[in-house]
């Protein structure tokens, strides 16, 4: 347990500490010379269990309470200190405030100076103290007299601490592991030493971290926690961990700066908030108000943009995006205090909601609605009510980074949901949204084929745009990747189809390709007529043989092998095959455009193009004049056309509407393969 003191100047806190641990944490000449602390003090005390009590000694000076508050991060026990002869003062309010915005509502009130005090005056102390406690997380707390001079109470209080330590039990280690650091300092024989408080998860030795805002990377070579050499530290222990790495000196890292797990590390500007005012601020919250930002062992220069209609008033609580100087290391969920910019009264404070708020559409209901979910006490509750609204997904990597959560916690939390994950991306979606895009992609390509027969399919970009919810670029090219893996939809380059989807002639356009086809094929297929002289013979406008050959082409039935010079795709089959054959009839299977000329009897002209054509497709490889067989192109023409006569209308199993059978979200296991770029489909075969 980590003990930290509060209250006004010279109550005695320092005085108390020491009483309590038999250290002087009173450090500085400054603070020996003016007899007051300036800086925290750190104690230990062993307790009988076993375990050890952390004391953080914070000054009472008004001037000094940034230093309070880096002191009070990461404290789970508050020793507020009122000295009986001056009772509640100033910075005895403004501590207790700072105390209860920080969440902590664990906590003893020592009336130090009880030699000082009648039982009269005791008797009134007590119910001021009181007062000023009520509505605060430490209403009702233990008031125990005590002194440094006659020695009252400080044992009665000690076995407090004792009993409350074990109260409360070792806080659990959870989440990824961060320590707000507030020293850093170079201990001669062992290198950079950093000490703070492990605000969450663990740390061993030998570990990688990232100091962070700064991105530096060390290792930690050895531990103290709680004062003692360790193998480890962990959450709710002060730790000192001696640091090693490039550039790890004790001018690079300094109070505020947070040691972390590396893959924590992703420092955020603008906040999204909530927001208390305290009672006691003169005028309510307006847009763009100037604020010092307390977060941790930070504080850096802030505004403040409202998210509500109307400033907040004192007293109240509203929702506000925090925009800061300089982005800081934080977690959703951490809590922050305002001050003024003078640093002369705390203003209010609350709780990090969204470490990635939007610059614009900040005020959206949509946006408001994530806001009301990131606002809801657990990661589980927050992730199910997040899956539950606009957008509609969630990126389940920044979600766990940003909340600091373990991988095991951040999977069990995916696991509870039966949240599906698209494969090859961090994007989580309710199974019902899952189920939801699919009859949404599944309609899409049905009208889409029903109203354009003769298209392939089509364009992903269109697709996506129609699609709910719509999904990133990135993400819904991987999820239609994976589908196409599992066979749930035709991908053909930029073009999406479902599996079973053919192009289809209309009825005038298959009466006139019959005609074609006796053209281009026949005797005069390994020079067919070109475009202009099919559309003289058949006597139909040019724009339409060329628009009919186009689409054949990317039916697999045909190939413009030159411009406007279309070949069966059975022909050029064929052509690769009497190409093989001349190559394997020749010293080093080199062949001539005249050697293919001759077999073909088709010209020297159009030969040469047609090797162009198997060049540009890798079925042949030229070497000045030569040409030698690819004989892994071999069989490029071969299949999909015989193939395309005998494929069933619809995929597998299919419904009959052609509908793909998408396999069901509702299991917990990925429902998609990963991302293989092995899967993507063969390169477009039309020429050109
Ligand atoms: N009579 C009496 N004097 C005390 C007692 N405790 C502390 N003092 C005196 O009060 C003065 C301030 O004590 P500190 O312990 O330095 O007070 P503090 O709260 O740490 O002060 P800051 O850290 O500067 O805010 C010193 O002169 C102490 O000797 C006590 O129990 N009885
Ligand atoms: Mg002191």
């Amino acid at each position: 347990m980590i003990v930290g003191t509060a209250g006004h100047i010279d109550h005695g806190k320092t005085s108390l500490v020491r009483a309590l641990t038999g250290v002087d944490t009173d450090r500085l000449k400054e603070e020996k010379a003016r007899g007051i602390s300036i800086d925290l003090g750190f104690a230990y005390l062993p307790a009988p269990d076993g375990g050890i009590l952390g004391f953080v000694d914070v000054p009472g000076h008004e001037k000094f309470v940034h230093n309070m508050l880096a002191g009070a991060t990461g404290i789970d026990f508050v020793l507020l200190v009122i000295a009986a002869d001056d009772g509640v003062m100033p910075q005895t309010k403004e501590h207790l405030a700072i105390v209860d915005l920080l969440g902590i509502t664990n906590g003893i009130v020592a009336l130090t100076k009880a030699d000082l005090a009648g039982s009269e005056r005791r008797a009134q102390l007590e119910t001021e103290i009181a007062n000023t406690l009520a509505g605060t997380g430490l209403a009702g707390a233990d008031i125990v007299p005590v002194s440094v001079v006659t020695g009252e109470g400080v044992d009665d209080l000690r076995a407090r601490l004792f009993a409350a330590s074990g109260a409360l039990g070792a806080r659990a280690a959870q989440g990824r592991f961060r320590l707000a650091v507030d020293r850093c300092f170079t201990l001669a024989g062992t290198g950079t030493v950093v000490t703070g408080t492990v605000l969450s998860g663990a740390v061993a030795v030998g570990d990688r971290v990232t100091i962070s805002p700064s991105e530096l990377s060390a290792r930690v070579r050895s531990i103290h926690a709680q004062n003692r050499p360790t193998e480890r530290g962990e959450a709710g222990e002060r730790c000192a961990l001696n640091l090693a790495g490039d550039g790890i000196t004790k001018e690079a890292i300094g109070r505020g700066d947070v040691v972390l797990a590396p893959d924590l590390h992703a420092p955020s500007e603008r906040i999204d908030a909530t927001l208390r005012v305290l009672a006691t601020e003169p005028k309510p919250i307006a847009q763009w108000m100037p604020v010092r930002l307390h977060h941790a062992a930070t504080d850096v220069a802030a505004r403040i943009v409202l998210l509500g209609d109307t400033p907040v008033a004192p007293g109240t609580e509203a929702g506000v995006q925090l925009v800061l100087d300089h982005p800081i290391a934080a977690a959703a969920g951490d809590r922050f205090v305002l001050r003024d910019t003078t640093a002369q009264r705390t203003i209010g404070g609350g709780r990090f909601l969204d470490l990635r708020a939007p610059a614009r559409k900040r005020r959206t209901p949509e946006r408001l609605a994530q806001l009301e979910a990131h606002a809801l006490a657990d990661p589980g509750l927050v992730l199910a009510a997040l899956l539950d609204r606009a957008p509609g997904y969630v990126d389940l990597a920044a979600f766990a980074r940003d909340r600091a959560l373990a991988t095991e916690e951040a999977d069990a939390l995916v696991e509870r949901g039966a949240v599906v994950r698209i494969a090859g991306t961090a994007l989580g979606l309710a199974p019902a949204t899952w189920l939801r895009l699919k009859r949404s992609l599944a309609a899409a390509l049905e009208a889409f084929h029903v109203s354009n027969p003769d298209l392939p399919g089509i364009g992903l970009e269109r697709l996506r745009l129609q699609l709910d919810p719509r999904l990133p670029v990135p993400a819904f090219a991987a999820m239609l990747q994976a589908l196409a893996r599992a066979g749930e939809v035709g991908l053909d380059g930029a073009w999406v189809r479902l599996p079973g989807h053919e192009v289809k002639l209309t009825v005038p356009d298959e009466k006139l390709w019959s005609r074609i086809r006796l053209l281009v094929g026949g005797a005069e297929r390994f020079r067919p007529p070109r475009v202009r002289d099919i559309a003289g013979v058949v006597a139909v406008p040019e724009a339409d043989v060329r628009r009919l050959l186009k689409l054949l082409s990317r039916m697999g039935k045909a190939d413009e092998v030159a411009r406007d010079h279309f070949f069966l795709r059975g022909t050029v089959a064929e052509m690769v095959a009497i190409a093989a054959d001349i190559a394997a009839g020749v010293p080093n299977g080199e062949f001539s455009a005249a050697q293919l000329r001759d077999r073909l009897d088709n010209g020297r002209k159009v030969a040469i193009q047609i090797l162009e054509f198997f060049d540009r497709h890798g079925v042949t490889l030229r070497r000045g004049d030569l040409r030698r067989i690819n004989k892994h192109r071999l069989d490029l023409f071969r299949q999909p056309a015989e193939e395309a006569a005998t494929k069933p209308m619809s995929g597998g199993e299919a419904s009959p509407v052609g509908r793909p059978d998408f396999k069901s979200g509702r299991g917990r296991e990925p429902v998609l393969g990963g991302f293989d770029s092995h899967s993507l489909p063969p390169p477009s075969r039309s020429a050109s």
